[in-house]
């Protein structure tokens, strides 16, 4: 490993705070050029970390960049995991809330859950088969944290492999009632087709991709959980939507799922559209960093639940006051000790 411990927390906080407050950020390979593969992975493990430290529910993993049409888009040759907690899973035909996202764009997935843990190395595509319980049509809402898509592989692991929300759906089959390398793949946006294919493009068969997950855990001892939900990765490339969109995925003999994106919030006040509300705050000096730190997030999420703008655009100012500029019932706060 390249990166010490303290870096490796800084990045992964750093990375997860972009998650949560919908912010983007330059790829972290830019000021930390030699971080290597273990890096990636320690930072995204400490991201999960955090995130069960808080109370979220491992549910989950994902392959990603499995198909040649995401590794044509993306510009690279070889896949990626990740994994999923319970506050990425959306339930069928819900509402996405968009402020929350970046820049989201949605994949037509084939989902396994399984049966049996699955242990690399050594998995193949029989041993993957013979764990599953069934599979069944899913959609992931990718949204990396890095401005406009720019990064490299190494930087998309490390923030979880853009992983944010899903959806599973559909029509739960068994494996051995389907050939899952002919299945037709259909996704709609708003009523129009935007992506068709076949399960095959997922590795030449999805099961693939999860046997190749099992095996990139196994190298680092871990396994694929008993009933743990497995994303095989984008079947087509992945499709941009807008607040508003209506998406919709059918996989021959699985059926469909769907997703609304909740439409753009009108921010109306007397004077018309709120899209950057800002609140400036004025405290007597003397706070710690971490207070002030504490005072603007609290005021921004108030600002975003007020208006509805997203928090990427909200803005607060703190302005610090010497003790003798201010005063209660006509005595100066500085004679009065406060
Ligand atoms: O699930 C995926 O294929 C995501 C891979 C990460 C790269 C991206 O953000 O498209
Ligand atoms: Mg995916």
């Amino acid at each position: 490993m390249a990166l010490d411990q303290q870096t490796i927390r800084g990045l992964a906080e750093h990375l997860e705070t972009c998650e949560l407050r919908a912010l983007d950020t330059l790829k972290i390979t830019d000021e930390h050029p030699s971080m290597d593969w273990d890096d990636a992975y320690a930072i995204q493990d400490d991201i999960l970390r955090r995130k069960l430290a808080r109370g979220a529910r491992l549910i989950g993993l994902k392959a990603g960049l499995t198909s040649h049409a995401k590794m044509k888009q993306m510009g690279v040759d070889s896949p990626v995991f990740g994994f999923l907690v319970d506050s990425f899973s959306v339930p069928e035909g819900a509402e996405v809330k968009v402020k929350e996202l970046i820049h989201p764009k949605v994949e037509p997935e084939i989902a396994f859950v399984l049966k049996r843990a699955l242990k690399g190395p050594g998995c193949h595509i029989g041993a993957v088969l013979a764990a599953t319980d069934f599979v069944l049509p899913g959609i992931e809402v990718i949204d990396s944290r890095y401005r406009d898509f720019k990064f490299d592989l190494k930087s998309v692991v490390a923030d979880n492999t853009s992983a944010a929300r899903f959806v599973v759906g559909g029509r739960a089959m068994r494996p051995d009632r389907i050939d899952m390398r002919t299945l037709g793949v259909m996704m709609e946006k708003n009523g129009e087709v935007v992506s068709i294919g076949a399960g095959a493009a997922v590795l030449g068969h999805p099961a693939a991709a999860v046997a190749a997950l099992a095996n990139h855990l196994g190298r680092r001892g871990q396994e694929i959980p008993a009933g743990a939900v497995v994303l095989s990765g984008g079947v087509t490339e992945a499709i941009s939507v807008e607040p508003g969109d209506h998406v919709g995925l059918r996989i021959q003999h699985l059926g469909s799922v769907s997703l609304n994106f909740a439409p753009a919030c009108r921010c109306t006040s007397p004077e018309g559209n709120i899209t950057m509300p800002f609140a400036q705050i004025y405290m007597v000096e003397g706070r710690t960093p971490e207070q002030k730190k504490a005072v603007i997030e609290k005021v921004s999420q108030a600002l975003v639940e007020a208006t509805g703008a997203p928090i990427a655009n909200v803005r607060v100012w703190i302005h610090e006051m010497p003790k003798e500029n201010w005063g209660i019932a006509g005595v100066s706060a500085k004679d009065l000790g406060r």
